[in-house]
């Protein structure tokens, strides 16, 4: 069946579903089934089910447009995001039709002119001639090294429009690429957890909800945002993350949120707020360490059996390494906590059954590794890692950690190399042989040939000289935006799959139009670790404007290529999405859970949930290895927890040591200058999924004199000169930014709080070396710098910053509209 057929067939389908209407569903507990109930009238309505990182999502479709959305099952709290999709599809920023850079496709070799030249339409016919040609000649003179594809991003849910892994499957089929290691979520994180815990640690089951409800009396929110970050998830979110917070709230167990913003889950949950400078974390761990030591409350035992090295970490905790004891007034000084708190909360920690819920902004930052090493090595002291309700969890702020896994079946999903059985692929597949940590991609496409440290190895990078992205926006993520864009100049061609005129498309050369989800039919599990639900993810309307979906334009190109038949095996849309869900299917069987058949459960519009059983309930992370260490050795090199590593310390790097330590940053609110004498954090956005739903309406709900807000301290405002509501002007030695100021008490004094994923727009590209972002996009200002010689993660939280009043004639935003075409 040739492709074309399988979409009429898909609408055709998509049609006939549409029909249905709400007949035969369980939506009546959702908003949309309210909504639809009572508006029944209309007989052209319909309500589509679908899901999004957002969660299950009912869209209602009156006269073939969309008009509403909202959870398709209960949310147990308001989820906006999920009421966005009518915006999402009829945004003014959607990329209608295949676009070339004017200079570009007339031959002007002049790179410098990416993001700010004319772009012309072509068709689709000339757009893949262009790029079929450009593969095939980087490959046939330069190999599989001259093309990057890390293509790092979110995307959008689904088992088989998973953008990245379709680039990577065409790639692959068609002779490879470079690609990368590791995510910009847990940079360093992941990397050192392997030799403190033998796990990753970081996207792992957590223990289970029931227990730390049960058993946990105090829950530390240590730099974790679960109100904010639980509202997504890398499948689609189940939403029982956020029920379990609210059930932690109602239970009045003693919360705390150590964290230098009050967050907003710190104001939903009536935590206590210990505010804190960024980056200090390792000091107050370290503080609460030496106050355990000199109080003799540390739990020795534990130590003993279940750990290694911690004579030597003691020695340094105690000052006999360097003189200096870390001791609560010592850590008070850099943290901004004072004495006797640090005191009360190691007594509170080690008296009470307590849950470190660490979360990864402090290890988004130099030395991140050492945050996550130091909170497993405080929360070994405090002896409880593997008791209902005690020890460390690194996951309960994301993708649901902690929510009893389901038993039931997963669903299949494409493979980045069709020799991969679909099904196997995970996260943190190696979809390449050649790869460098991800957020060295500036470094990388500036110094070809340079070599660098990573986790014991070295790594030289390629020369690269075409780049491609499907499903990632860098030039909102990635740190230090002014080096990226000349970063950016290196290569011959950058082209870019995207549903949106973002920073990232507007700074490419060719940018094809794609899908948002909304438009092609797919399916996903939801929660990640619970896999709790199958969601149907149904084509709601047809493809706006020429946009295709990227399997179909990987298909075209692998079609190009000669290699059509390796990249689809054959299969149609609807044929894969049967395949994903037989796996699923047989693998419930196995475990005597019955799913219906696939033509039933697409046509009843409807989740199938599967149930978690006791044993799941009361699931305690590592309470096996505490049980018995000797049968169930953790897989480190000592099987215990390495408080120190050898293996780290033979590495050598004088940014990360054998033990957990504090190493000042270059840049924090104890590092800084009379030029830049605030330190910048950037937080995940309430509001958006990083650039996600930027250009939607929600931006009314933040957006402060139509610029992303900055929150300031109310003393460090007034001696500005600054009041609320005002522009600002947010600058340092790298860039600088517009913003609209949110005075607060809500934040430590001497730190200002920019959300990441504003997008990047800058004013008069290539007139100066540091344009000024009229938006607020917080990278502008970054550093980009490994976290260490061992992970080589990135740093944002890494930054100081100065903040004036802006008193000029601000320029307007630009970005969420159209850019500037030939006529
Ligand atoms: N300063 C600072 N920077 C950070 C962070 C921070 O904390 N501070 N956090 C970092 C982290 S943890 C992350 S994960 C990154 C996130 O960085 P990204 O994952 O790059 O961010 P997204 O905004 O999700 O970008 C996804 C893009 O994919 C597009 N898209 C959606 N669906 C499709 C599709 O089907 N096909 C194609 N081709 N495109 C699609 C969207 O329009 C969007 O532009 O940011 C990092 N950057
Ligand atoms: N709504 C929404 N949800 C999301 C995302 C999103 O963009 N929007 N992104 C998703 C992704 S890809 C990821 S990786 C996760 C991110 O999850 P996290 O990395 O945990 O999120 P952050 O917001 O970076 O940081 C969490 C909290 O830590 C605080 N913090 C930052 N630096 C420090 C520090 O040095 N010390 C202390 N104590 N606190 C600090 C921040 O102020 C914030 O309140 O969230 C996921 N969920
Ligand atoms: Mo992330």
């Amino acid at each position: 069946m040739k492709k074309q057929d399988n979409i009429n067939a898909s609408r055709r389908d998509f049609i006939k579903h549409s029909s249905l209407g709400l007949a035969g569903t369980s939506l009546s507990g959702g908003v949309v089934g309210s909504l639809v109930s009572s508006k029944a009238v209309a007989a052209e309505q319909s309500t589509v089910v679908t899901a999004a990182h957002w969660g299950p999502l009912g869209v209602v479709v009156e006269d073939g447009k969309v008009v509403k959305s909202g959870p398709a099952i209960p949310a147990p709290l308001t989820n906006e995001l999920q009421s966005v999709v009518a915006d999402q599809l009829y945004s003014e920023t959607r990329v209608k039709y295949p676009m070339v850079r004017k200079g570009y496709l007339e031959g002007n070799k002049d790179t410098s002119l990416r993001g700010r030249d004319e772009w012309v339409r072509v068709s689709w016919e000339q757009a893949f001639d262009l790029v079929a040609k450009e593969i095939k000649r980087v490959r046939d003179s330069y190999g599989a090294t001259g093309i990057y594809a890390g293509s790092y991003g979110w995307y959008s849910s689904g088992s088989l429009h998973a953008a990245r892994t379709l680039l990577h499957r065409y790639l692959n089929v068609t002779g490879g690429f470079v690609g990368s290691k590791g995510d910009y979520s847990t940079g360093a994180a992941q990397v050192i957890m392997p030799h403190v815990l033998g796990t990753i640690e970081v996207y792992e089951q957590q223990t289970s909800w029931e227990t730390i409800l049960e058993s946990s009396e105090i829950v530390v929110l240590w730099s974790a945002n679960p109100l904010t970050t639980l509202r997504i998830a890398w499948t689609s979110t189940d939403q029982e993350g956020l029920a379990y917070f609210k059930k932690l709230k109602e239970s009045g167990k003693r919360i705390i949120c150590i964290d230098p913003v009050r967050s907003e889950s710190c104001e939903f949950l009536g935590a206590e707020w210990i505010p804190i400078n960024t980056a200090t974390d390792v000091p107050l761990m370290l503080g609460i360490a030496h106050t355990l030591v000199s109080e003799d409350k540390h739990d020795k035992a534990f130590l003993k059996k279940y750990t290694s090295g911690y004579d030597k970490f003691e020695e340094y905790l105690l000052g006999k390494t360097d003189g200096q004891p870390k001791d609560a007034t010592w850590a008070s000084k850099l943290t901004g906590v004072p004495v006797e708190v640090i005191k009360q909360l190691a007594n509170d920690f080690v008296t009470k059954r307590t849950m470190l819920m660490g979360g990864w902004g402090m290890q988004r930052q130099r030395h991140g590794e050492q945050s996550h090493w130091m909170m497993v090595t405080l929360a070994s002291m405090l002896g409880q890692i593997g008791l209902p309700g005690g020890g460390f969890g690194f996951s309960y702020h994301y993708a649901n950690g902690g929510v009893p896994t389901a038993t039931g079946g997963i669903l299949g999903s494409i493979t980045a190399n069709p020799a991969v059985q679909a099904g196997e692929k995970t996260w943190l597949d190696e979809t390449s042989k050649m790869a460098f940590p991800v957020a060295r991609v500036a470094d990388a496409l500036l110094n070809p040939g340079k070599t660098i440290q990573y986790n014991g190895t070295e790594i030289t990078y390629p020369d690269i000289k075409l780049v491609y992205w499907a499903g990632g926006n860098p030039f909102v993520h990635h740190q230090d935006t002014n080096t990226l864009v000349k970063a950016f100049h290196k290569p011959d061609t950058f082209i870019v799959n995207e549903v949106n005129w973002t920073p990232t498309a507007r700074m490419a050369d060719i940018v094809l139009p794609v899908t948002t989800s909304y438009e092609r039919n797919d399916l996903t599990m939801s929660g990640d670790y619970s896999m709790m639900n199958i969601y149907p993810m149904k084509q709601v309307v047809p493809p706006q404007f020429e946009a295709k979906s990227d399997y179909d334009i990987f298909t075209e190109l692998a079609k190009r290529a000669g290699v059509e038949e390796q990249f689809t095996e054959n299969k149609s849309e609807m044929d894969w999405l049967k395949g994903f869900y037989q796996t699923a299917f047989d693998a419930a069987r196995k475990n005597r859970v019955l799913m219906p058949k696939f033509e039933k459960f697409w046509e009843e519009n409807k989740p199938i949930t599967f149930k978690a059983n006791e044993k799941a309930k009361k699931w305690v992370r590592y309470e096996e290895f505490r049980n018995d260490p000797l049968l169930n050795p953790l897989g480190t090199p000592s099987g215990k927890i390495e408080i120190y590593s050898d293996v780290v310390a033979k590495m050598n790097y004088d940014d990360c040591k054998g033990y957990p330590s504090w190493m000042e940053p270059a840049e924090f609110a104890g590092n800084t200058t009379a030029e830049a004498p605030l330190a910048l954090v950037t937080p995940h956005p309430y509001y958006r999924l990083h650039s996600q739903l930027a250009h939607t309406s929600l931006r009314q709900k933040y957006a402060v004199n139509d610029r992303e807000p900055v929150l300031i301290h109310k003393d460090d405002a007034a001696t500005r000169g600054i009041v609320d509501g005002d522009i600002v002007r947010i600058f340092n030695s790298r860039g600088q930014v517009l913003a609209g100021a949110v005075v607060t008490d809500g934040i430590i004094k001497g730190t200002v709080a920019l959300h990441e994923g504003a997008w990047y727009d800058p004013a008069n590209l290539g007139q100066s070396d540091k344009p000024l972002c009229k938006n607020g996009c917080p990278n502008v200002l970054t550093r980009d710098e490994g976290t260490s010689k061992l992970a080589q993660g990135n740093s944002p939280n890494t930054c100081i910053v100065q903040v004036e009043k802006f008193t000029g004639e601000a320029p307007a935003v630009t970005v969420f509209k159209q850019p500037k075409q030939s006529a």
